[in-house]
């Protein structure tokens, strides 16, 4: 547990009788009356549980009754609403729905939010990727939307993913027209901007996948970093996504190890899109095997001083991106296609009522 006083004047909060209950069988059925993830993560000593939401499945009661229950998940990011592509379609012309259909009933079911992502390769719009822009036009373009999208959630966001994905694996920089036009100091540029246009109290992230080990890729960001903190480019964490397979998902100790890379530099850090996917078809045993490493992975992030909280990338199986990233893989969130929670759930859940 790491705020003792913290969880006391949790446990004290009125969420426990909040939590509805899910038409719900099997040998688990009793454990309804049990508090969510949220509820539990805080007593552990997290500020919070949370999940991805996407918008393409807003219409479907059931799913966002539990995406919006606070007593299962204290924290919200949207998947894809506040993406480049999405919140500014034509240049300097700004466009926050689908992001707001996300935000607005987090903030009114008192979930913390986690904004997505300022700067990415992916998901950008047309009239950005399709022309040469020199490197001021550029640089101006990225202070502009960044203060636009800043301004607009001000104060909304908890955290912001300034810059997601900038490494390859081998821990050089990827080539994207970021690299290309403005050179290694986009990543910097991006910060600065962020710092200056959204509130002091949003914490800055930089957001990345595969840095979950201590490998090339989580040591040349611990440089970049590191050198960040020295010259006081405003960074104030880092995001380990956690995408993970089950067969070759990183184990506690790995997940310790990388998370320690950057509490050892007084930074925060967070488990931003966990999930563990199954090469299908399913079993009962790939099932415990996914519940172990989802375990691992949530108890790797209680016990690691610097992580504030676990996200998790969708927590239903139909919306998860996996299988259209990943044919013949699936399976990869806690509740499955029937909207009931799977072992994986339930492991997290005993793991943090253990601490
Ligand atoms: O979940 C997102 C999916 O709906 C999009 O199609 C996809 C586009 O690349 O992005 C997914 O979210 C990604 C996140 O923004 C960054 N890390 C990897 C996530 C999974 O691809």
């Amino acid at each position: 547990m790491k705020f003792a006083s913290l969880s006391v004047a949790l446990t004290a909060l009125p969420l426990i009788s909040a939590s509805p209950t899910y038409p719900q069988g099997g040998q688990h059925a009793q454990r309804n009356k049990y508090p969510g993830l949220d509820v539990l993560a805080k007593r552990a000593g997290l500020l919070y549980f949370g999940t991805a939401i996407d918008n393409v499945v807003l219409n479907n009661t059931a799913y966002v009754a539990i995406a919006h229950n606070r007593s299962e998940f204290g924290q919200v990011t949207p998947s894809n609403g506040q993406k480049w592509m999405y919140t500014e379609p034509q240049r300097n012309v700004f466009n926050y729905t689908m992001a707001d259909e996300i935000v607005k009933p987090a903030i009114k079911a008192l979930q913390m939010r986690r904004c997505h992502t300022f700067l990415w390769h992916n998901q950008l719009p047309d009239w950005l990727t399709a022309k040469n822009y020199t490197k001021p036009e550029l640089i101006s373009i990225l202070e502009n939307h960044i203060k636009h999208e800043a301004r607009y959630f001000y104060d909304t966001c908890y955290a912001w993913d300034v810059v997601n994905e900038a490494f390859n694996d081998d821990g050089t920089l990827r080539e994207s027209l970021w690299l290309t036009t403005i050179g290694p100091s986009y990543i910097e540029l991006a910060f600065k901007f962020a710092r200056k246009y959204v509130s002091p109290r949003t914490r800055l992230y930089y957001n990345d996948y595969g840095i979950e080990r201590v490998n090339n890729k989580s040591l040349a960001l611990q440089k970049l970093v590191k050198d960040y903190v020295k010259r006081d480019v405003p960074i104030d964490g880092v995001g380990l996504q956690a995408h993970f397979t089950i067969g070759r998902a990183p184990s506690y100790n790995d997940t310790r190890g990388a998370l320690n890379l950057f509490t050892k530099l007084g930074l925060e850090t967070a488990l931003t899109e966990l999930d563990v996917r199954v090469d299908l078809p399913d079993s009962e045993a790939k099932q415990a095997t996914q519940a172990a490493v989802y375990a691992a992975s949530v108890k790797a992030c209680v016990d690691e001083k610097s992580c504030v909280g676990v996200t998790v990338w969708d927590f239903w199986d139909p919306v998860s991106w996996v299988p259209s990233t990943f044919p013949g893989y699936g399976n990869a969130c806690l509740w499955d296609e029937k909207l009931q929670r799977k072992p994986a759930y339930y492991a997290i859940s005993d793991m943090l009522r253990d601490e």
